[in-house]
C-alpha cells in the first residue's frame, strides 16, 4: 500500500548562529544526510514524496498556549541578540529568524503523514523534520524542540479522525517528557519511551522520568518509563525491552495507530546517548511494532547527532517500512543486567495497569549504581559450542557503520509452492506460483527412508518444497510457502531440516505447529532449534529441543510468542526458519499470520511455510501476505493467557533462562506456582532416556 516520505528543504533552514556548545549538534546537515543515504540507496524513490505543510494556528492550539505560539511567531523579526536572550530563557534551545516557519513545518509533516496513513493513501511512512519535537511543552521550548509534532499529530488524529487509542513509542535516547505531561491524564494515548536516565543524573534531570512514573487519573498506566541507568545498551537490550515490556502491553491496548518518537540518538556513535544499538537494529524496532494497528506506523524524526549513524538508521527504518525483511542483528544477543533491572523496575511499576503482566510479574528490583562495563555483562553462551560464531567479540563502531546498508535482495520476495490451484485466487499480484521441482531421482532418495513419502502426491509435493528451499539457500527467493499431505506433514519437516542443514543453513530454527513429533534423528549439535507449539506438555529436552502446549487464549498465544518464540529465535539468530503448521495446529489466520509475520524478523526474512495440503486458501493467502511484508490483521482485545498457558511458559522459561538470556526477564508467580514440581516430575532435561 506504500510508504510515505514527507520533507522540505526549507527545515534546513534554521541553524545555531552564535557559539553554544550544547546545541551545536542540532544541525541542518543532520537532514541532508539522511536524505541523501536514502537517495543512494534507492530508498527515496521507492516511496510516495510528500511535500510538508506548515501547521495552522488551530493545529499548534491543539497542543500549546496561543501566547506561546505567538511568541514564537515574533522570533521571525527578531535581530540576533534579542534571539539569543529569547533562546537563554529555555533550556537548550536556539531560535533562528527561520525557526517559526520550520517548527510549523514539522509539525505540519507530521500531520501529512497521519492524513495520508489515516485516509488509506500509504500504509505507513517517515517525516524528516527538524526541528524535532518531544521535549516541547504547552508553553515552553525545551531540548532542540519547539513544537511538539508527534503530540500535534496524536492530538489531531484524535480530533479529526476520531481515533481512540493511539500507540506512542518514543525511541529517542532523551525522555520526550513533552508529551508525558501533554498526556499524563489521557488513557486514549499510551505513551512509551526509553531513555539515558543514570539515576537521574542525565539531562533532563527528571524524578519523572523515572519507571514510577506512570500517568495520572485516567491516564494512570498509560505512561510508560523505562529509564537506562547505564551507557552502552545494544541490540539485545533493546530487543528485550520491546519483547518484554512494550509489546506485551501494546497488544492488550490494542492501538489503531503508531507513532514513533523517532530519534536516532539511541544508536551507536551518538555523542549524546553513548549506547551501542546498530543501524539494523532500527530495521527490527520497526518491524516489530509494524505488527500492531493493521501496520499503520507514523514515524516522526527527533534527534540523532552522529550523521553517519543517523543517515544509516533511518534507512533502516525506511526500508523496513517499506517491507523489506530487516538484516540480521549483528553481536552476541544478550541483555546486560543493568537493562533486565531497568526492564523488571518498569514492568513492576505497569503491572497494576495491565493484565499482561498481572500473572507474571514481581517485586522491584533494587538498583545499584555502578557504571556500565562490558565486564558487567554476563559471559557468553556455551564457550566454544555451536553459538561461538555470535559470541565473537562485536566489532569496533566504525566497522559496524562501514557493513553495506543493504543485504543483496533476492529477486522474488515471495513464492509459494503449492498443488490446490485455486489458491491463486487470494495472492496478491507479486507472489509467485512456483511450478519448478526438484530433480525426481533427487527427491526419491530423500524420501527413501521415510515411509509416509512414498505415496505419489507425497513425492510431487515433497519435490516443489525441495526446489523453493533450494532457490531461497541460493538466494533467489526470499520466503515461501510449501504444501503437503498430512499424513507426511513429519517427514517431509524432516527432510526440510535436513536437506537446508546439508545446503548451507548455519542455523535452522523450526517452529512446528501441532502434532508434529521432532525428528528422531535430529542431532543436538546446536544447529538446529526445535520448538514445537502444540506438544502435551511443557518439555525442554535440551536448550535445542523445546515443546509446549498450544495456548487455547489470544492473551496466552501473544505471550507465548513474546515471551517464549522470539526470544528463543533471537538468541539463536537463525539464518532460515521453518515454520510448519502440521496436524491439529488449531491456529486461525489470524495467529499464524501474526506468529509467520513476527518470524520474518529473524534470517532476513528466510521463511518458509509448510502448510498442510488441505488448508484454506485463506489460510495460505494471509501467510502470504504477511511473507511478503504485508500486516498481519489486529487480533483485536485480547483475553487474558489462561493458567495452564501461564504456567507452561513459566516451567519454560525456567528451565531455559540459563542457556537463553534473551528470556530473561522475573516472574512474580514463579515462586507461588512452584510450576517445575507440577508439570514435569522428570529431571532437569527430561527422562525420555530413563
Ligand atoms: N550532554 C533531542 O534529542 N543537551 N534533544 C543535553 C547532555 C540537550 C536533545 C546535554 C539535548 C537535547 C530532540
Ligand atoms: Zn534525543
Amino acid at each position: 500500500m506504500g510508504t510515505a516520505l514527507v520533507y522540505h528543504e526549507d527545515m534546513t533552514a534554521t541553524r545555531l548562529l552564535w557559539d553554544d556548545p550544547e546545541c551545536e549538534i542540532e544541525r541542518p546537515e543532520r537532514l541532508t544526510a539522511a536524505l541523501d543515504r536514502l537517495r543512494q540507496r534507492g530508498l527515496e524513490q521507492r516511496c510516495l514524496r510528500l511535500s510538508a505543510r506548515e501547521a495552522s494556528k488551530a493545529e499548534l492550539g491543539l497542543v500549546h498556549s496561543p501566547e506561546y505560539v505567538s511568541l514564537v511567531r515574533k522570533t521571525q523579526v527578531l535581530g540576533e541578540e534579542e534571539l539569543q536572550a529569547l533562546s537563554g530563557q529555555f533550556d537548550a534551545i536556539y531560535f533562528h529568524p527561520s525557526t517559526f516557519h520550520c517548527a510549523r513545518l514539522a509539525a505540519g509533516a507530521g500531520l501529512q503523514l497521519v492524513d495520508a496513513v489515516l485516509t488509506g493513501a500509504v500504509q505507513n511512512g517517515l517525516a524528516l523534520v527538524r526541528p524535532p519535537g518531544h521535549h516541547s511543552q504547552r508553553a515552553a521550548a525545551n531540548g532542540f524542540c519547539v513544537f511538539n509534532n508527534v503530540a500535534i499529530a496524536a492530538a489531531h488524529a484524535k480530533q479529526k479522525h476520531g481515533l481512540h487509542r493511539i500507540l506512542i513509542v518514543d525511541w529517542d535516547v532523551h525522555h520526550g517528557q513533552g508529551i508525558q505531561y501533554l498526556f499524563e491524564d489521557d488513557p486514549s494515548v499510551l505513551y512509551f519511551s526509553w531513555h539515558r536516565y543514570e539515576h537521574g543524573r542525565f539531562w533532563p534531570f527528571l524524578r519523572e522520568s523515572d519507571a514510577d512514573a506512570v500517568g495520572r487519573g485516567q491516564g494512570l498506566g498509560f505512561t510508560v518509563n523505562l529509564p537506562w541507568n547505564q551507557v552502552g545498551m545494544g541490540n539485545a537490550d533493546y530487543v528485550a525491552a520491546f519483547l518484554h515490556l512494550l509489546l506485551p502491553l501494546a497488544f492488550e491496548f490494542d492501538p489503531e495507530l503508531v507513532l514513533v518518537s523517532a530519534g536516532f540518538d539511541s544508536a551507536i556513535g551518538d555523542p549524546e546517548g553513548q549506547m551501542q544499538a546498530t543501524p539494523e537494529c532500527f530495521a527490527h524496532l520497526t518491524h516489530l511494532l509494524q505488527v500492531l494497528a493493521g501496520g499503520r506506523v507514523c514515524a516522526m524524526l527527533e534527534g540523532g547527532y552522529h550523521l553517519e549513524s543517523l543517515a544509516e538508521s533511518v534507512c533502516m527504518t525506511v526500508q523496513t517500512l517499506l517491507g523489506d525483511p530487516a538484516p540480521p542483528l549483528s553481536g552476541l544477543m544478550v541483555p546486560c543486567q543493568s537493562a533486565l533491572e531497568s526492564i523488571q523496575s518498569a514492568r513492576a511499576a505497569q503491572a497494576p495497569y495491565w493484565k499482561s503482566l498481572q500473572l507474571q510479574d514481581v517485586t522491584p528490583v533494587p538498583t545499584s549504581p555502578s557504571t556500565h562495563s562490558p565486564e558487567g555483562r554476563p559471559p557468553p553462551l556455551l564457550p566454544g559450542g555451536p553459538m561461538c560464531k555470535a559470541a565473537a567479540p562485536a566489532p569496533a563502531p566504525s566497522s559496524l557503520l562501514d557493513q553495506p546498508c543493504l543485504c543483496p535482495a533476492p529477486s522474488v520476495r515471495t513464492t509459494v509452492a503449492l498443488t490446490a490451484p485455486d489458491i491463486t485466487l487470494v495472492l496478491p499480484p507479486d507472489v509467485i506460483q512456483q511450478e519448478g521441482s526438484a530433480l525426481r531421482e533427487e527427491t526419491e532418495a530423500w524420501a527413501r527412508p521415510h515411509e509416509s513419502l512414498a505415496r505419489e502426491e507425497a513425492l510431487t509435493a515433497l519435490g516443489k518444497l525441495l526446489y523453493l528451499l533450494d532457490g531461497m539457500l541460493d538466494g533467489q527467493v526470499n520466503s515461501g510457502i510449501a504444501a503437503t499431505p498430512a499424513s507426511a506433514a513429519a517427514a517431509t519437516l524432516d527432510v526440510a531440516i535436513q536437506r537446508g542443514l546439508s545446503h548451507g543453513a548455519q542455523r535452522l530454527l523450526c517452529v512446528a505447529l501441532g502434532q508434529l513429533d521432532r525428528p528422531p534423528d535430529l542431532a543436538h549439535d546446536g544447529r538446529t532449534l526445535w520448538l514445537n507449539i502444540g506438544g502435551k506438555e511443557a518439555a525442554a529436552l535440551s536448550m535445542f529441543h523445546v515443546s509446549t502446549p498450544l495456548p487455547v487464549m489470544t492473551g496466552g498465544f501473544l505471550s507465548c510468542i513474546l515471551g517464549l518464540v522470539l526470544p528463543l529465535a533471537y538468541g539463536f539468530q537463525p539464518d532460515l526458519v521453518l515454520v510448519a503448521l502440521g496436524p491439529g495446529h488449531g491456529l486461525q489466520g489470524p495467529h499464524a499470520a501474526l506468529l509467520a509475520a513476527m518470524l520474518r524478523g529473524l534470517a532476513g526474512g528466510r521463511v518458509l511455510a509448510l502448510l498442510e495440503e488441505d488448508s484454506t486458501p485463506q489460510l495460505a493467502g494471509i501467510l502470504a501476505r504477511v511473507l511478503r511484508g504485508e500486516a498481519p490483521p489486529s487480533l483485536g482485545p485480547s483475553s487474558v493467557a489462561s493458567p495452564e498457558d501461564v504456567q507452561a511458559l513459566m516451567y519454560l522459561r525456567g528451565q531455559l533462562e540459563p542457556q537463553w538470556k534473551m528470556l530473561q526477564v522475573r516472574l512474580i508467580a514463579e515462586a507461588w506456582l512452584c510450576p517445575g514440581a507440577r508439570l514435569c516430575r522428570r529431571g532437569r532435561w527430561g527422562g525420555q532416556g530413563k
